[in-house]
């Protein structure tokens, strides 16, 4: 299996809710590992920069006012296909349709607040992580 980085974010709602931990405790007991971390309060252009490629759908507004609503803990997670073992653990966009024992299914009221963002390629990963953290600012994992 290959080791893996993507980008993980915790959203404002999550956040707000206090499940942080419980959050990174999905990833810590199914193989992975909090390699970079960080609160932040988005601004508007970097919450429209890093969703740039949603500007044409009709929910990109309602989007980003959601995702600046409040802080968010970014994180970078390595492991073994970690791109796809983590879009599994959140579940589906929209909470209704999300398996169960999945965060949005657990933490998250909305397809709006949907309680987690994850890379969606091994692509796309890399170029989301580079958005927010600078290589130094990565660590090996093992
Ligand atoms: P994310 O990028 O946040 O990890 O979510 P995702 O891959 O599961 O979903 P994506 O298609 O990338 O959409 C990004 C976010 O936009 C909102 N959305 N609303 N009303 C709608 O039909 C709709 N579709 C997407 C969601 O909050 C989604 O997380
Ligand atoms: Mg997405």
């Amino acid at each position: 299996m290959a080791l893996e980085r993507t980008l993980s974010i915790v959203k404002p709602d999550a956040v707000a809710k206090n499940v942080v931990g419980e959050i990174y405790s999905r990833f810590e007991k199914n193989g992975l590992k909090v390699v970079a971390a960080k609160m932040k309060q988005l601004s508007k252009q970097e919450a429209e920069g890093f969703y740039a490629v949603h500007r044409e759908r009709p929910f990109f507004n309602a989007l980003v006012n959601f995702m600046i609503s409040g802080p968010v803990m970014v994180q970078v997670l390595e492991g073994d296909n970690a791109v796809l073992k983590n879009r599994e653990l959140m579940g589906a966009t929209n909470p209704k349709e999300a398996a169960a024992g999945t965060i949005r299914a657990d933490f998250a009221d909305s397809i709006d607040a949907n309680a987690v963002h994850g890379s969606d390629s091994l692509e796309n990963a890399a170029i989301e992580i580079a958005y927010f953290f600078p290589a130094t600012d990565v660590y090996a994992g093992r």
